[in-house]
């Protein structure tokens, strides 16, 4: 058996953390990542048949039975993932009946996997119905993004629009655009079922006045999502309170995202209204 921290998914774990919280994006215990994991790759580190604890999830999730997860832990802070994996992170599986995560390593200090679990197993079962290849849900809290939420409306078409206008790269990135949920209470299965029914539809779902979800097949194209939109909205605080002389047009983001073959969100554009 290898050894798990040489694991190439617990180190893009540790990097990607890293790099969360060295951005902003994830002050004191804030943000979220689960990442799925397949069953060869689990076995090469840990001994499958060894299950730790068993960890209620507190909704049905068996639509995941048998999956691998390694998730964040709850309370934790991303600052400390990188130095102390195994008391921040987790292993788990969800059980045949998806009421119980199969804790295999990690939570070390008698921890469990984030509050957030919830939004994280319902989206990545909204994912992998649109795409089987989805791995990757990510949370977290970044600056611009959330600053944007104070002072923008909240339509999922005017956001996304004004995102869209603030890089040329940005209706490449997601043409799907920008999902909104307003303010809700974190950590219940209830804004866990709300994000999901968003992500049937979006990899980006904006939770008003906390954060933001992005779901992708890969850390870094998840990682990427969500950087770029933060990018955009740092423009847009840039730039919110000066006269605006210049911008991408409709047009141009219609010959962009022909260009570059992506199906994007037509009724997000305000083509000859
Ligand atoms: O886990 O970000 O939404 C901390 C959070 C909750
Ligand atoms: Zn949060």
């Amino acid at each position: 058996m290898k050894d798990i921290l040489t694991a190439p998914f617990l180190i893009e774990m540790c990097k990607t953390t890293a790099n969360m919280y060295r951005l902003g994006w994830d002050e004191r215990n804030g943000g979220n990542v689960s990442y799925l994991i397949p069953e060869e790759e689990v076995k090469e580190y840990l001994d499958v048949k060894k299950v730790i604890r068993r960890i209620p999830t507190g909704f049905k999730a068996e639509a995941l039975a048998g999956k691998y997860f390694i998730v964040t832990g709850t309370g934790k802070y991303f600052k400390n993932v990188e130095s102390d994996p195994e008391t921040n992170l987790g292993v788990l599986r969800i059980s045949e009946d998806g009421e119980a995560a199969e804790l295999l390593w990690g939570y070390k200090d008698g921890g469990r996997f984030t509050s957030e679990f919830p939004a994280h197993m319902m989206s990545h079962i909204a994912r992998l119905a649109k795409d089987p290849e989805n791995r990757v849900v990510m949370h977290c809290h970044p600056t611009n993004l959330l600053a944007m939420n104070y002072v923008h409306e909240l339509s999922e078409a005017k956001l996304t629009h004004t995102l869209w206008e603030m890089c040329t790269e940005c209706i490449v990135v997601f043409p799907d655009g920008v999902g909104v949920l307003p303010w809700m209470l974190c950590g219940t299965n209830e804004i866990g079922e709300a994000t999901a029914k968003k992500m049937e539809e979006f990899r980006v779902v904006v939770w008003a006045l906390h954060g933001v979800y992005g779901a992708g097949k890969t850390m870094d194209e998840t990682f990427g999502l969500i950087e770029t939109v933060e990018k955009a909205a740092e423009i847009y605080m840039l730039t919110a309170h000066l006269p605006r002389i210049n911008t991408i047009r409709d047009e141009d983001m219609v010959r962009l995202a022909e260009f570059f073959k992506v199906k994007y969100r037509k009724d997000f554009l305000n083509l000859g209204k």
